[in-house]
């Protein structure tokens, strides 16, 4: 998202060389650019208000630092608040307590579970570990076979779960498997 942010605010900075205040006018022709860049990354719109009028209270009348372009100046305020947004601690996952670690995906239809299911799968793995994708989601058609050609692409294992066994079933016999496996 940021980069092609960046590429979005580069071209309304591009007339605005040198130094000098973000004034009014900039801020708000780059926060349209980010206000369309985060409503395409499916961002609440209600939080995308929200979050536009505190980068912009942030933004104006900030002296733009000798080291940045005004373009840069608003990606770092911008930056800045959305750390701000997501919370600015993060933790990470605690998997240390028993194998094989079991990490649940739990939440709405296409709220995202397989994508991040894969997309966690590929950082485990990246970082040593052995995932073992699960699909358990029986009522979504195709969900099984969705997790089967992430994993594929991703070259991680996947349960051959059926869609006429029950999810709890499913589940308590890959947690069999995968503390039978040595992949
Ligand atoms: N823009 C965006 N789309 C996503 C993201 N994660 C998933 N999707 C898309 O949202 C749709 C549903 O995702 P999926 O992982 O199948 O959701 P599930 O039903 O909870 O398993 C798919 O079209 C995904 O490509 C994300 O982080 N950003
Ligand atoms: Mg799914």
């Amino acid at each position: 998202m940021f980069e092609n942010l960046s590429d979005r605010l580069h071209e309304v900075f591009k007339d605005l060389r040198g130094h000098g205040k973000l004034t009014e006018k900039n801020i708000e022709d780059a926060m349209r650019e980010v206000r369309m860049a985060l409503l395409e990354a499916d961002v609440n719109f209600k939080v995308v208000k929200e979050f536009i009028s505190a980068v912009s209270e942030k933004a104006i009348g900030q002296e733009v630092l000798e080291s940045l372009s005004p373009g840069q100046q608003v990606i770092k305020v911008v930056n800045e608040e959305l750390i701000t947004l997501l919370g600015g601690a993060t933790s990470g996952l605690d998997l240390a307590k028993r194998t094989p670690a079991i990490i649940m995906m739990v939440g709405l239809q296409g709220s995202g579970k397989t994508t991040s299911a894969g997309k966690l799968a590929k950082l485990l793995k990246k970082q040593g570990r052995k995932p073992y994708l699960v699909p358990a989601d029986i009522y979504r058609p195709a969900a099984i076979e969705q997790l089967h050609v992430l994993g594929r692409s991703i070259n991680v294992p996947v349960h051959p779960s059926q869609a006429d066994q029950n999810p709890v079933t499913i589940c308590k016999n890959a947690v069999v498997v995968a503390q039978n496996s040595t992949h």
